[in-house]
Formats: structure tokens, sequence, C-alpha cells
């Protein structure tokens, strides 16, 4: 990287991610939002087995009994959460919607907690207070008046619990309908409809004990040091325990070099810090299946010589299509497996070689993998890796999908799926005496498809930013402004809040953090982590106003509304969570005895098939999957095209800014950055600190303009990167993977020239 030029706001960061810098940026989150006297007590109170579910990421905690893990990115999740500062009717009254969205993302949530329900009023173009079950009867009526239930739109975003999300999903469905448009979708589809193709079950099959014996980490696609930072721990531990730990990145991400451990006196008393990727290769944009194929051609040819090189009693056991993926393999070139994963074929070999070694082999992948044309077959050829080596049903070894939001899996395992299966229907059936629909419905992209074209008409959001976290906000805020009702349950004010249609109510939802008292006193709310455990969660905090509700009390009196015959005593399950468990139990026999085993600290594990070399296939075994050919769209190579990234800053939660920063790439009170390779900036004629426009490359669509200012960086030539949500206007809606419905946010066609 050359980076001779000034450019404000830009410079390089040389120190470890993690260390001093962390708890620095950690009292700064507090200082900004807390009472600073509060915030230890309450940081301490994380992810403790009587305390609350840290809403940070879904990594999991060594049986939720360890001491607390300090933890940057945590503590702004919390203390944005649990600010001081208060979005009330008063502050309404003051800021016309039409001004709101004038703001900037960080400056809407900056605000604070809502306080109050608040409904829409065209003649002061202003929200308003409105009490709770005025506001409930309304949408009633309205949700009564449409033709036809698949006209309605259930979103989620995976903060909500089991509890709340499974009254969402049984509401949905008494009331007609299975459009779950949810962020999952957004995320990691391409993980739910690969896995279970290929292993069974749409799930990692690690747990935290597998890193203590795993001999081989791969990592693929995914920021720890920010977007899972409670994972530095345990890679920090492997890599003492000399683990080899193989990232493929087109980014070089510090945290991923190297990491101090601000719970490790030495590192931090000494300034020094652990290694941690034992090899990084920055893959091109999109060349991960190229890689793994690479990956998979080397192990053949060791074979050839070794045999024990691969698992044959594993294969002959427990797979079906090895000879087909052989044949796949073979003729796959390694001239083309060059140059689309932008890696040589000795470092491929070399990966080979370390693999064929290890006993015990662990690939963690984020949505570096997924979010991707190809992002289920991208999935599927990781699993195909592993099954080579038997790397399932095996102490230390596994498929580790990084989960994002910190529930996002248990609402998929309550129900959240526009798919129903019939297990599905039957225990619905079962637990409430109703027959649930079985036709298939919208998921988040289709859903935003049917209300633009007026399809749909209503939008109920348990949580979340719905039309901002998708692509193409254009097509969004048209689509939210066509709507008759939206309602939004959420901890604070977004933009998606602000597009407004015939109707609009802004519920304020409890977070995580806030005492849940309901008639039968306080209540836990449970959250199953990336890793199928499942436990219990508790805030203590006062909530920030008195009028605040829990997501399954407006579930609830949302459903007592719209569905006056309603088979489900709605008001009765809120007042005792463990009513809601207990339907959760009659419909999900996983669940048996769920109020006793979450009472245990750490709870329990949900069965996971594959570590018992259990296949829930058609088959009945393991599945090696084809990936057609190596790369989506070579056809758009043709030499100018770039592909464009777009990824979360250091100071971000998806689509909420905590603040301009992005420290560990050099990156300070802006975020209007090109990533570049210094090649590409060359050919481009274009230096360090250039303003340059980006134009959307694919065949058909609207012309699609971003301007930013682009800088050298130490990231793969051929791809560029650039922040989430700002570069989702280069992004057409129907851009995914069409098996999963995954936009394909991490493989864009850009054109990039200096700007005018
Ligand atoms: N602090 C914080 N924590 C979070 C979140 C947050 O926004 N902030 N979001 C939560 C959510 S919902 C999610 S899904 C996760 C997201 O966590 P991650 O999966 O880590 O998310 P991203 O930042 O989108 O990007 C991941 C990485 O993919 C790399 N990448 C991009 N394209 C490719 C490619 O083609 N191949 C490979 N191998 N790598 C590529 C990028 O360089 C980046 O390092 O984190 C969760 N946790
Ligand atoms: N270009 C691009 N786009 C992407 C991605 C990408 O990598 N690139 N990533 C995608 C991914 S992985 C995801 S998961 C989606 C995220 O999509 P969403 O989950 O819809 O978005 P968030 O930004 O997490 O939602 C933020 C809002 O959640 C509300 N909130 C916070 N906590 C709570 C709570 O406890 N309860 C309730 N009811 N509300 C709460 C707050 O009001 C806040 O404004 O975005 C996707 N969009
Ligand atoms: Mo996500």
């Amino acid at each position: 990287m050359t980076q001779k030029r000034e450019v404000p706001g830009i410079r390089p960061y040389n120190s470890p991610a993690g260390g001093w810098g962390a708890l620095k940026a950690t009292a700064k989150a507090v200082r900004d939002q807390m009472d600073v006297t509060e915030a230890p007590g309450l940081l301490l109170r994380t992810n403790k087995p009587t305390g609350f579910d840290c809403p940070g990421c879904a990594w999991p905690d060594k049986e939720h009994t360890s001491t607390f893990q300090f933890c940057e990115n945590g503590a702004k999740a919390v203390t944005w959460e649990a600010t001081n500062k208060r979005v009330t009717p008063e502050f309404f009254a003051e800021h016309t919607v039409s001004e709101l969205l004038t703001w900037s993302d960080y400056e809407l949530e900056n605000a604070g907690r809502l306080t109050h329900p608040m409904v829409y009023d065209h003649a002061s173009d202003t929200y308003r207070p409105i009490a709770w079950e005025g506001a409930f009867a309304r949408i009633g009526d309205v949700m009564r008046s449409q033709p036809d239930p698949d006209m309605v739109e259930f979103y989620t975003s995976g903060r909500a619990s089991n509890e709340a999300a499974f009254l969402f999903q049984i509401f949905a469905r008494e009331y007609g309908t299975n459009n779950f448009p949810d962020c999952s979708n957004m995320c990691h589809e391409a993980t739910s409809v690969g896995l279970p193709q290929s292993i069974g079950i749409g799930k990692g099959t690690v747990s935290l004990d597998d890193f203590d014996e795993c001999d081989l980490i791969i990592s693929m696609g995914h920021n720890p040091g920010t977007n899972h930072p409670r994972m530095m721990g345990t890679l920090h531990e492997c890599s003492r325990r000399g683990v080899p730990i193989i990232v493929f990145n087109p980014l070089k991400e510090r945290a991923l070099e190297r990491f101090a451990d601000p719970q490790d006196p030495i590192e931090m008393g000494t300034f020094s810090s652990t290694r941690i990727a034992s090899s990084y290769y920055q893959v091109k944009i999109g060349g991960d299946a190229a890689a793994l194929k690479g990956i998979m051609k080397a192990v053949l040819a060791l074979a050839e010589t070794s045999p024990d090189v691969l698992d044959h009693a594993f294969i002959a056991e427990h797979t079906t299509g090895f000879d087909a993926l052989v044949a796949d393999i073979n003729r796959t070139e390694w001239a083309d497996i060059e140059r689309v994963s932008g890696l040589a074929r000795a470092d491929l070999e070399r990966v080979a070689e370390i693999y064929a070694k290890s006993k015990a082999t662990i690939v963690a992948y984020g949505m570096g993998i997924t979010q991707h044309a190809k992002g289920t077959a991208n999935v599927q050829q990781i699993a195909n890796l592993l099954l080579l080596r038997g790397n399932f049903g095996r102490p230390g070894a596994g498929i580790c999908p990084l989960r994002g939001h910190s529930n996002v899996q248990g609402n998929r395992t309550v129900g959240i799926t526009e798919k129903p299966t019939p297990a599905l229907i039957e225990g619905i059936e079962r637990a409430f005496g109703f027959t649930a629909p079985a036709h298939h419905g919208h998921d988040a992209v289709a859903a935003m498809q049917a209300m633009a074209e007026g399809r749909s008409k209503v939008l109920i959001c348990l949580g979340g930013n719905f039309s901002i976290a998708l692509p193409d906000p254009e097509l969004c805020a048209q689509a939210m402004r066509k709507l008759d009702l939206a309602v939004h349950m959420n901890t604070k004010l977004n933009r998606s809040n602000l597009l407004i249609g015939k109707e609009s109510f802004l519920f304020p939802v409890l977070g995580r953090t806030e005492q849940d008292v309901q008639a039968t006193g306080a209540q836990s709310v449970t959250i199953e982590d990336s890793m199928s455990m499942v436990h219990a969660s508790r805030g203590r905090l006062k909530p920030a106003s008195d009028q605040l509700r829990s997501e399954p009390a407006i579930v609830a009196g949302i459903a007592q509304a719209t569905l006056p015959n309603s088979k489900v005593a709605w008001m009765e399950l809120i007042t005792d969570y463990d009513l809601i468990r207990d339907k959760i139990e009659v419909v999900y026999p996983d669940f048996a005895d769920y109020n006793e085993r979450i009472r245990v600290p750490g709870g329990f594990r949900l069965p996971i098939g594959p570590t018992e070399r259990v296949w829930k296939t058609p088959s009945g075994k393991a599945e090696f999957k084809l990936f057609d050919g190596l790369n989506e769209d070579i056809s758009l190579s043709d030499g100018t095209i770039l592909k464009l990234a777009t990824i979360r800053s250091h100071d971000q939660y998806n689509t909420t800014i905590y603040g301009l920063d992005d420290r560990y790439r050099g990156v300070f009170g802006r975020r209007d950055i090109l990533f570049m390779n210094d090649k590409d900036l060359k050919a481009k004629g274009l230096e360090h600190g250039d303003l340059v426009e980006i134009e959307t490359a694919l065949p058909s669509g609207a012309k699609r303009l971003l301007k930013l200012t682009a800088i050298s960086y130490d990231i793969s030539e051929g791809s560029v990167a650039a922040y989430y949500p700002e570069a989702n206007c280069l992004i057409p809606i129907d851009y995914q993977d069409k098996e999963s419905g995954t936009p394909s946010y991490k493989s864009v066609p850009v054109r990039v020239s200096k700007a005018a």
C-alpha cells in the first residue's frame, strides 16, 4: 500500500487488534451513552447465568459460567441499548418526519430510546402518542379488512427472543400466511438451505469444546475482531496451543493477523500480542469455491500416493456422491482455479498438505461465503472438504457458520420460516388446534418485491430496519410508501420507521438489558447461540420508560385485536413465559422439559444429527454437492470490472452506526470510503484519496452510481470494498443467490472511474 498523499481521516493502524485501544474504545462507548457509575455493574452481568445475553453476537460462552469476557463491541451493543438518551413524544413534536429523514442513520439512533407508542399523523407530518389498546384495535381493524392474508408481511430481525418469535409465527399462521421475511434471508440463508442438503441440518455442528481439541482452523469470509469479538478469545487460545489458523479473506483484517487479549495481563502489560493467522490468503472476492475446489483437487492428488489422506471408511458408510465430486474436481483446471481464486496452486497445495495431516479440522465462515450469487453452493463446498476426511461426528471437527444476530438461529428453530414443514404444521395443530397454512410464503426479497408491486399492503416488523438492510434503497422506500399499514417494534428510531404509507405505528420495546415484569412477576426469555445452546436471559435494568412493553406482550396484543375467535389464549400466555415455552415444547419435541432445562446454568444443547453421524437428508447419508463451474459470472470479467463487497466497520451493528471510525482499517471520522488495491488504482489512473464514481456493471437494469473516496488498501487485486448500508444503492433487489434468496451483497460487479 502506498498512502503517500495525506487523506483526511486515513492513517495506517499499526497496533494489534484488541489491547489498550479496545479498553479505550469501551470507556468511550460508556461515556457517550451511559451514567458512568451504572455501566460497570451492567457490563458485569453480561452473559452470566443469572444475567442477560449479550445482544452483540451469537458466539457462545463456556457453559455460561465464565467470568465476564471483556469485549469492546459487546460493550458498544449494551451501552447503545442502555443509553440515557430518550426519544419522547416531545422529541417527535419538535421534528417532523420529513426533517428526520434528512438526519443520518447515526443521528437517528443516537437520539436515544423510544419511550411511547406512537402513530403517524399526516396533517402535522409527525408521530404522535397513542394509547396501546387504541393502537392495537386500529391495527386489528386494518388486518381484518385485508382481502387476503398473504397481503401481510411478518418481518423478524434476529434479536427477538424464542418466546417473541414463536408467538409472532403462531399469530401469522393463525391469521393465514407464511410470509416471513427475516434478517436471516439476508444473512445465513445459504447455510439454512445448503447444509440441510449436505449434512441434514442447517446449523453449525461444533461446540466450544471442539475448539479445545481441533488441530486446524480454516477461517473464511468473516471478521471476528469486529463482528464476533468473543471468538477472538477462542482463536487466541488455539493459536497459543499451536493450532494452525488458515485465513481466506480478500482484505487484510488486523484481528485475523494479531490480537492482544485485553484479559491477558501479560500482553496488556508488555504491549505484546499473539499472531492469529498462520497463513493469510487474500482470495479474490467470489473466489472461495475455486479455492476450495483447488484444495480438494490437491487432497485427491495426495490421496493417490497416500490413501489415508481420505477417510475411505467414512465416505463409504456415511456419504453419497463421492464419485461425482471426484469427476467434477478432475474436470476443473488449475489455471481456472488460480485465475478465479487469485491464489497460487502451490499455496492451495500447501493448505491441502496441512489439512491432510490434521486429525480434526474446523472450518468457520461468515458473510464472505454466504452473500454471493452462489452462496449456497459455496457453503456446500466447505461441507465437501470436511466430508473428505470425515470431519463430522468426531471431537474437534466440524463446520462453524458464524451466525449474525444473537438469536437469529433461535428464531429459525421456533418457526420463523416461509416454508413450513409438515412436522411444524402438525405441531401447531397439536398445540393450538388450528391448521396452519402449508403454501410457501415470502422471504425478505420476495416480500419487498410484493410491497413494491402493491401485492402486499401490510408490514409488521418485530425489530430491525428492513428497508435499509435490503439492497436498492430507492425501490424499498417506494415500497414502504405504498403500504396501507406499517407496524414497527423497535428500541430505537431508524429510517424504516420514517418511510410512511397510509398508516404507521411505532412501538417501543423492552431490550435485553431491561426487567420484563408480567402478571406473575419478572420473566426470563430464551436465546439459542451459534452452537445450538439454548439458555435463559434476564434483564435487570429499569426500563427506558414505564410505557415500554415486551415483544411477546405487543405481539399478543396485536394478535388478540386481530383474531377475535383465536384458538390461542394470548393474554394468558404472556402472564408467565413458562406457558409460552410449554407450547414451544408441544410443537417441537426437541425442547422436551424446556422449562426445567433452562433453569440449569448454561441451559441445554439442541440435538445436532451430524455430531452423532446421523444425516437427515433424503438419502439418509451426507451428500457431496457439486459447484457448477467456478464462479457465477465469469462472463462479466471484461478486464475493467471489479468486484465490490459491502462490509461492516468496527463502529457499527448492521444498520446501526455507533460511530464513524473503523479503527483497525485505519479509517477515522468518515465512512465514504472505497478500499482498493494499489494495482487497480494505477490501472485506472487513480491515486490514493481520489474521489471516484462507482457504477454497477450488471448487463441490465437501472443506472446505479455512488461517489466515494478511493484509498489504497491491502485487498486482493480486482476486489474493492465499501461500507454497508451506504453502498446498498449499487445492488439491484433481485441480484441474489437464486437457491437461497440471499442478496449478493459481497460480489457486485462495478466500474470505478475518477469523479468529474
Ligand atoms: N459489532 C458488530 N457485530 C456484529 C454485526 C455488526 O454489524 N457489528 N453484525 C452481526 C451480523 S447480523 C452478522 S451476519 C455478522 C457478520 O459478520 P461477518 O461475516 O464478519 O461480516 P462482514 O463485515 O459483512 O464481512 C465479513 C468478511 O468477509 C470478507 N469478504 C468479503 N467478500 C469475501 C469473499 O468473497 N470471500 C471471502 N473469503 N471473504 C470475503 C470481508 O473482507 C470481511 O472481512 O456479525 C454479527 N455481529
Ligand atoms: N449491503 C449489505 N447489506 C446487508 C448486509 C451486508 O453485509 N451488506 N448484511 C445483511 C445482514 S447479515 C443482516 S442480518 C441484515 C440486518 O437487518 P436488520 O436485522 O433488519 O437490521 P438491524 O440494523 O440489525 O436493525 C436495527 C434496529 O433494530 C432495533 N432493535 C435493536 N434491538 C432490538 C430489540 O431488542 N428488539 C427490537 N424489537 N428491536 C431492536 C433498533 O430499533 C435498530 O434500529 O442486513 C443485511 N444487509
Ligand atoms: Mo446477519
